[in-house]
């Protein structure tokens, strides 16, 4: 076999690179372990040179990592307007939310047809090539313009939606055409799949989804849990908390989590169980992100409202109902609080996968485990059913699984986690990089490679 090359908007920063901090770098780890492979994609740095940029090349651990710079139009066009302006929110559902514009739409295709010229450069002939994310949707079809025969597969790690409402967007149909040019295409869930294999079918395309669910490390992640709970910041968080149970919400700060509808799901907690007051603290981390994209601006500002507004009605002088961070905290801090945590509190509008679920699962005491109240609409509801499944658009919906978590005893909450667990271990990152680049290399070929002399 030859070389496996994963391309994705963005490479892993060269500290990630020694030490895999969850999502992609996690899940491939195993797969770009197993012979040569190259990782490509942008740098992350902006560059003043408008032509097809240099290629950078670095190697760790026997992986290659080619990157280019972008230029400050570009990464606007591209990457803000286009990618997360236009495609990330229509891909979450949200249509009423896409700031559509037909030059930031070619910029996206210009930043794609350049990626695949500097990467042909990089190409051998037996090279598997992975492609990821909403990003580089045209990348397949832009590389097999340049006469690339080989295998091309390509993974969405966001869900998709149905044709109805994808359509809304000027240009899906060619982006769906594109598309074609993957040998496999793999989405995270059936629902996916079948929205994606529906919307070929309309337009008299062929069928090339499959459902490959992201997994977990969670062999690692559990191991990460157990030293952390030893440590000077979880001992303060115990201490802090006072015997009260602990809530925990973790999220990158974005409109898909749903943020807004889980702090009114708390308030109503607060209202229709009064028992509940002073004996439970809600601890919501939620790093800023795309923080230059206005939505993210209101959503900010609604959250800052919120929280002041539910603490001011509920605190006493000695507790505080919510307490709410916008700052980023680390990995190997959080994953002690996950082990702490009485109840992880997980509700999506609409998410991909949602890993924190899986994460939450695998740090769990076997002992004495910890209850996942979890939305419907994250793609890892269909894999959790055991954990409490809520309606997040439905306050009391939430305020009463609250409920039911925090008085749920001790046999219950093993006999649901010893299930959900049992799935984390079994459907994990390695497990799922392999199942897809096995189910890649047995699909009926695209592009037929020339004929040998
Ligand atoms: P994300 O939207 O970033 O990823 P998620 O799957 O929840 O969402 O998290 C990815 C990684 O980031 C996890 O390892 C998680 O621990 C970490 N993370 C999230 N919030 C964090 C925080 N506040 N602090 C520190 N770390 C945090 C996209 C899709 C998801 C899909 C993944 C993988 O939107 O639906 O599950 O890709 O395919």
């Amino acid at each position: 076999m030859g070389r496996l090359i994963i391309v994705s908007n963005r490479v892993p920063s060269p500290r990630e690179r020694l030490q895999p901090a969850g999502g992609l770098t996690v899940g491939l780890k195993d797969a770009l372990r197993g012979g040569e492979s190259l990782w490509f994609g942008w740098s992350g740095n902006q560059s003043e040179f408008e032509g097809d940029p240099a290629t950078g090349m670095d190697e760790v651990d026997g992986v290659t990592y080619a990157t280019i710079d972008l230029t400050a139009r570009q990464h606007e066009g591209f990457y803000q307007n286009f990618s997360n302006g236009i495609l990330w929110p229509l891909f979450h559902y949200r249509v009423g939310l896409m700031n559509y514009s037909r030059r930031d739409w070619q910029t996206y295709l210009e930043v794609n047809a350049m990626f695949a010229r500097c990467l042909r450069a990089l190409l051998q002939p037996d090279d598997v090539i992975w492609v990821h994310d909403y990003h580089l949707f045209p990348l397949g079809q832009a590389l097999r313009d340049l006469g690339v025969t080989g295998r091309i597969g390509f993974f969405l790690h966001i869900p998709v939606p149905p044709w109805s409402l994808v359509r809304s967007m000027p240009g899906a149909k060619l982006l769906l055409e594109d598309m074609q040019a993957y040998d496999l295409i793999g989405v995270q869930t059936e629902e996916d799949a079948d929205n994606l294999n529906h919307a070929f079918r309309l337009n008299g395309l062929t069928e090339r989804a499959g459902a490959f669910p992201i997994g977990i490390d969670p062999h690692e992640f559990r191991e990460q849990a157990e030293e952390s709970v030893r440590r000077e910041e979880a001992d303060r968080l115990r201490a802090s908390l006072r015997g009260t149970a602990l809530i925990l919400g973790v999220d990158r700060l974005d409109y898909s989590k749903g943020l807004p509808e889980r702090f009114r799901g708390y308030e109503a907690f607060m209202a229709r169980y009064p028992e509940h007051r002073g004996k439970v603290s809600f601890l919501q981390v939620a790093p800023v992100s795309r923080g230059d994209v206005e939505e993210y601006r209101q959503l900010r500002c609604q959250l800052d409202e919120l929280t002041g507004r539910i603490n001011g009605a509920y605190a006493e002088f000695d507790w505080t109902p919510i307490r709410y961070l916008t700052r980023p905290v680390a990995r190997d801090i959080l994953a002690g609080f996950y082990r702490m945590a009485d109840v992880a509190l997980i509700t999506p509008l609409r998410d991909g996968m949602n890993l924190v679920a899986k994460e939450y699962v695998a740090a769990q005491d076997a002992a004495d485990p910890g209850v996942l109240v979890l939305s419907h609409f994250a793609g890892a509801a269909p894999e959790m059913d055991e954990a409490v499944l809520v309606n997040p658009y439905d306050a009391d919906e939430i305020a009463d699984a609250l409920h039911q978590a925090l008085t749920m005893g001790l046999e219950e909450r093993q006999r649901r986690w010893s299930r959900l667990d049992e799935d984390v271990r079994r459907t994990t990152a390695g497990f799922w990089a392999r199942d897809f680049l096995k189910a890649l290399d047995e699909a009926p070929p695209v592009a037929t490679p020339p004929l040998g002399p």
